[in-house]
């Protein structure tokens, strides 16, 4: 059934591709291939560089459907489950008759053996029933994760392969202009810089703020590259290092990102959900404690998801010196959590918020074994545990309500590409 969903799915995907590649004007003419027009758009400066203008035709993404295909397959879902609950149900009403009538053959009937086996048949083809029911419902439920997953990806894929179409047409744009002399100095094809690492590889090896592009269909945006220590090609995500900066934050303030790249800052989590989304990413949080003590969390995989799915965290694969905090026990698990600020409460704390009540947006459980957004402390401070925190770091199993609490000097938080080396 999953599967055949998915090729409904794709099926009606290709087909929505190849109606837009065949786009008309609305006099019904082909569009001309060239009606993107780029002309000198003044005077040229002393050194040569002329201003340009660029007319584009109106772009057309044919995103209407593909949300319609969203909603449809998820309609087809509901209905799914519909039929597996009457299913059930009417499982139900069977197994009571069949429970019913082993009292009517040996109460009514003597020679009842025949029919005992009869019932034991029937009784077993139910039993069995009801576990490839149970089995169906588990493969709804995972392919209602899956469609939501997958078919906001296709419409992301297919408005990337859009634009890369475009940018493509885009830099063959000179043939259909009109002739500049400084033809050469035209950007033709700049190289895409989608994170640090592109950067590491281009040559840059210095500690810095560089401009990247993870997804061509948004701006361009600053990050902070650390090139220098652990192998260097690092984009870094948040940094903590002498409490300029609060993070007690808003969702949108959280959304867009806040504080300064040189000094403590955290990126952004639709900054997050892009570099994440771009390419496979891993995470590496480094601590210091006061005393100079370092550790580091190494996790292989790293993923934020986009603000409709709440900014929801994926996260793996541990190794490193300061504990797997993040997955601290079944009690207190961050992965796979939405992501909770002051104003808005996404936790799993049903009585409460958890990012007021630890000033700070953070992935929250219910609460916490970690949660590096805290208030940064540069001494020791008792009562709520609002402070930068990380749940395994030694010595902090033994506090109790009246022990001063751990703090930290400094916090960073930085990606990378899986297969980066
Ligand atoms: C645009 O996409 C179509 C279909 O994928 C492809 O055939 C065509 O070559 C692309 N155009 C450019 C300019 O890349
Ligand atoms: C955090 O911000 C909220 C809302 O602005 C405010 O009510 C609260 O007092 C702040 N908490 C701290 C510890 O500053
Ligand atoms: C950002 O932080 C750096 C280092 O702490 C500092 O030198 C710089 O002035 C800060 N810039 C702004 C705009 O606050
Ligand atoms: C990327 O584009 C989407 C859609 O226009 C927008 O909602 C989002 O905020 C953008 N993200 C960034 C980091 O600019
Ligand atoms: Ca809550």
């Amino acid at each position: 059934m999953k599967s055949l969903l998915c090729l409904i799915t794709f099926a009606a995907l290709s087909a929505g591709l190849i109606s837009a590649e065949e786009e008309k004007d609305p006099t019904g003419k082909h569009v001309n291939a060239c009606s993107i027009k780029m002309k000198n758009g003044g005077k040229c400066d002393d050194e040569g560089s002329c201003p340009y203008q660029i007319t584009l035709p109106p772009m057309t993404i044919q995103l209407p459907k593909q949300l319609q295909l969203l909603e449809k397959t998820l309609k087809e879902v509901q209905s799914l489950k519909e039929i597996v609950n009457n299913l059930k149900k009417s499982c139900q009403d069977c197994k009571l008759q069949a429970d019913e009538n082993p009292e009517k053959e040996t109460t009514g009937v003597t020679d009842g053996e025949g029919q005992v086996n009869q019932i034991q048949d029937l009784q077993s083809k139910v039993k069995k029933m009801s576990i490839s029911l149970k089995n169906a419902r588990t493969q709804i439920n995972n392919m209602q994760d899956q469609i939501e997953r997958i078919s906001m990806n296709d419409v992301d894929d297919y408005i990337d392969k859009k634009i890369a179409n475009l940018s493509s047409t885009l830099s063959n744009v000179d043939m259909c202009s009109s002739n500049c002399q400084l033809k050469e100095a035209a950007p033709s094809t700049l190289p895409i810089v989608k994170d640090c690492s592109d950067y590491y590889k281009m040559g840059k090896r210095l500690n810095s703020i560089y401009q990247v592009m993870p997804d061509p269909k948004n701006k361009t945006f600053e990050v902070f590259c650390n090139m220098e220590s652990m192998g260097g090609g690092w984009t870094v995500v948040q940094t903590r290092k002498d409490g300029s900066i609060s993070f007690n934050r808003t969702w949108d303030e959280y959304k867009n990102g806040f504080g300064n790249l040189s000094g403590e800052f955290w990126l952004g989590n639709d900054r997050l959900h892009l570099l994440s989304k771009s390419r496979n990413m891993i995470l590496r949080i480094e601590l210091e404690d006061f005393k100079g003590v370092k550790e580091y969390a190494h996790y292989d995989q790293f993923y934020v998801a986009n603000e409709y799915l709440k900014y929801k965290l994926s996260v793996s694969g541990y190794s490193g010196t300061a504990g797997d905090a993040l997955h601290f026990s079944k009690q207190y698990n961050h992965d796979q959590k939405f992501f909770t600020t002051t104003d808005k409460d996404n936790d799993r704390y049903p009585s409460g918020n958890c990012g007021a009540y630890y000033s700070s947006g953070w992935w929250f459980d219910a609460c916490m074994s970690a949660n590096l957004n805290g208030k940064y402390y540069e001494k020791e401070y008792k009562g709520v545990r609002n402070g930068i925190f990380w749940g395994t770091w030694h010595g902090v199993s033994e506090e109790n309500l009246n022990s001063y609490r751990q703090t930290f000097k400094a916090v960073r938080m930085m990606i990378r590409p899986k297969d980066f080396s």
